[in-house]
């Protein structure tokens, strides 16, 4: 077993379409222990922290007037080979590309607004859960379900 953690986002307007429910369901159906989640308005100075790899690319301003636009759910997942698994089931970056049945694929039309983010390594999930959360918004816990998954 490789437990590891991940850092998840539901990007603007997935609150406004009543969706949350849905995608964190899929989240928690699959395993994924959820340790750390909370609503927020993510400020220009984090967006441009988060997507700092993006400075300088044509779509980058827009990618931060919409990460910045409404309220996102940020979390924080935890399980066996969680970085890897999350990706799959978020699907390719550019929703037409994304496989049905997949989260792209199932909820989002356009790249720009495709809905979730997903840490895409064990760096970029280190940095990521640092930017979003202090040590003491995240949870440990056990159920004791850890045999089934
Ligand atoms: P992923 O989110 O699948 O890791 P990245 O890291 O390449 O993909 O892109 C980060 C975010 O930037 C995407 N989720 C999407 O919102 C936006 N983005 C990426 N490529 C484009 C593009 N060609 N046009 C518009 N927005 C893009």
């Amino acid at each position: 077993m490789a437990i590891e953690r991940t850092f998840a986002m539901l990007k603007p307007g997935v609150l406004s379409r009543r969706i949350a429910g849905e995608i964190i369901s899929r989240i928690e159906r699959k395993g994924f222990d959820i340790i750390g989640l909370k609503i927020m308005r993510i400020t220009r100075e984090l967006a441009e922290k988060h997507y700092a790899e993006h400075i300088g690319k044509p779509f980058f301003n827009e990618l931060v007037a919409y990460i910045t636009s409404s309220p996102v759910v940020a979390m924080v997942l935890e399980g066996d080979q969680a970085i890897k698994i999350l990706r799959m089931m978020c699907g390719s970056t550019k929703p037409e590309e994304a496989n049905p049945g997949t989260i792209r694929g199932d909820y989002a039309m356009h790249t720009n607004i495709n809905i979730i983010h997903a840490s895409d390594s064990p760096e970029a999930a280190a940095r990521e859960i640092s930017l979003f959360f202090k040590p003491e918004e995240l949870m440990d816990w056990s159920d004791g379900n850890q045999h089934w998954i």
